[in-house]
């Protein structure tokens, strides 16, 4: 018996360096997590995804490398691939289930796309699928698949979890009509369904009941051949791993120096993909404000901006990245001068001793997305803090502001207010800093990325054991 999981991105990368090709398995939070799971339960772990490298490149090299899991690299051809992630996954799901509307850029080729590179992804897991296995399917890249697996599986065991959030109606319904029913029926041909929040597993639930007219039972959907369950799992982090980091020889080293370069001012960081989502533009034009409204913090203040490059290729992201470096340009050119830049910007990804220096280096985390499924930076920046040091400034909008109960949470579009918690977190005393975050350390201890995944896991068991007698399609 194994696990199949199905993402969108294999945890895997391929480099060309000059003769030799090398192959390393990502260490990222999720394959951790699924990882020690398979290991635990003495499950294998086979991971689908789609290739972003070439097949030739794959087959000559794939025994080469040390392997945790199987790799079953799924290739679409480029058009296809274009419309499948660009379009459809990213153009219209990411940006509506964001509340985006006006973001959306729906076309019929992009949707056939979605769907064909859905049969493509389900036809490798059945191929693969053995009974017995249990699969969890990853994203809204995949919320056709588990209709497609059970067709030819019905007694498969099935989970799905969305990584983002899950919009109401009113937002939903802005889809057309056999959109919203391939997406919602897609979904519910799985027996569990994850949300990061309950807010979204509502959402869903509703959805489920307006548009397909479907009722349940404190969240359970009876169906022909299976129960699909719909509930809150919040996504975490490999807490040890980023608390035991501060210690890290390296990352003191670079702590120094970074601490040593801004020595007599206090640090406010932050760190996100590039993406209209994260409010990055609302962020910069806050800290604008907050050296407005407190100007004794002129030359007292650095605000460390990490951006790390994503979906260039996709208009709207190019578009933002220009608005960020205006505004960057702005705050500088007017209000800082010869000896002071106001906002260090970075537009390059940082390595992971970096980002644990930068964090544990900082006075305040500003992190202030206008929506969000869950913010793991937010959950790094109070777990890498061994010395109970700091403050985390978060955006409501963010599914981790429901746990974070002791961060300073923010309106993303309330200047006024960031302003505000900005001086407030740069003031707090430290008996506040470290009561703050403890209390915050100890629930994500509690609550890491294991207990997630076993959580899930465990409970997909749970409700397909249930469905005694399935009944072939
Ligand atoms: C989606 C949802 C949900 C970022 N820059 C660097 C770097 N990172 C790492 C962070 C963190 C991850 O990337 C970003 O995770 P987020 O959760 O903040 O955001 P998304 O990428 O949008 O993720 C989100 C998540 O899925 C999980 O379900 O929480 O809501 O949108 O781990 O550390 N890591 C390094 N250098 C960087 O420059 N090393």
């Amino acid at each position: 018996m194994k696990i199949i999981t199905v993402s969108y991105r294999l945890p895997v990368s391929i480099k060309r360096q000059k003769e030799n090709v090398k192959i390393t398995q990502s260490a990222g939070g999720l394959a951790t997590a699924i990882l020690s799971y398979s290991e635990k339960s003495k499950k294998n772990l086979t991971w689908v995804g789609v290739a972003d490298f070439d097949e030739e490149l794959w087959e000559n090299n794939k025994d080469n490398y040390d392997r945790n899991f199987d790799i079953e690299p799924v290739y679409l051809e480029k058009r296809l691939n274009r419309n499948f992630y660009n379009v459809f996954s990213n153009s219209v799901l990411w940006s509506l289930f964001h509340y985006f509307p006006s973001y959306i850029e729906y076309n019929h080729e992009g949707f056939e796309a979605y769907k064909t590179a859905n049969e493509i992804v389900a036809e490798k897991v059945n191929s693969i699928y053995k009974p017995g296995d249990i699969v969890w399917i990853h994203d809204y890249h995949f919320m056709g698949l588990a209709k497609i697996i059970r067709e030819k599986h019905p007694e498969a065991k099935i989970g799905y979890f969305l990584h983002i959030p899950f919009p109401n109606f009113e937002i939903f319904r802005v889809l057309p009509n056999k959109v919203r029913r391939y997406l919602l029926e897609g979904v519910l041909g799985s027996n569990l369904v994850g949300f990061h929040t309950w807010d979204n597993a509502i959402h869903f639930t509703e959805c489920v009941e307006k548009m397909l007219g479907h009722s349940h039972k404190n969240f359970i959907f009876s169906q022909e051949t299976h129960r699909t369950r719909v509930g809150s799992f919040p996504i975490s982090i490999d807490f040890d791993k980023f608390n035991d980091a501060y210690d890290k020889p390296e990352v003191i080293k670079l702590r120094e120096e970074i601490k040593h370069l801004y020595e007599d001012k206090k640090i406010i960081f932050s760190v996100d993909r590039l993406d209209y989502t994260k409010g990055i533009t609302n962020r910069l034009n806050a800290f604008e404000t907050f050296l407005k409204n407190y100007p004794e913090w002129k030359e007292k203040v650095v605000f460390l901006l990490v951006i790390v490059p994503s979906r260039e290729e996709i208009t709207k992201y190019g578009e933002r990245k220009k608005m960020i470096e205006l505004n960057i340009a702005r705050i500088n050119g007017t209000l800082g001068n010869y000896k002071w830049s106001p906002v260090v910007y970075q537009y390059q990804s940082v390595d992971f001793d970096k980002l644990i220096a930068l964090y544990t280096s900082a006075d305040a985390a500003l992190i202030s997305p206008v929506r969000d499924g869950m913010n793991l930076v937010a959950k790094e920046y109070i777990a890498a803090r061994k010395d109970l040091r700091g403050a985390l400034i978060l955006s409501v909008m963010a599914g981790a502001a429901k746990e974070l109960q002791e961060s300073l949470t923010i309106n993303p579009f309330d200047d006024e207010q960031i302003a505000l918690k900005l001086n407030y977190a740069l003031t707090m005393s430290e008996e506040e800093q470290e009561r703050r975050i403890e209390r915050m350390q100890r629930y994500l201890k509690k609550h890491d990325v294991f207990r997630w995944a076993t959580d899930f896991l465990n409970e997909t068991e749970e409700i397909h054991s249930r469905d005694t007698k399935p009944v072939a399609l």
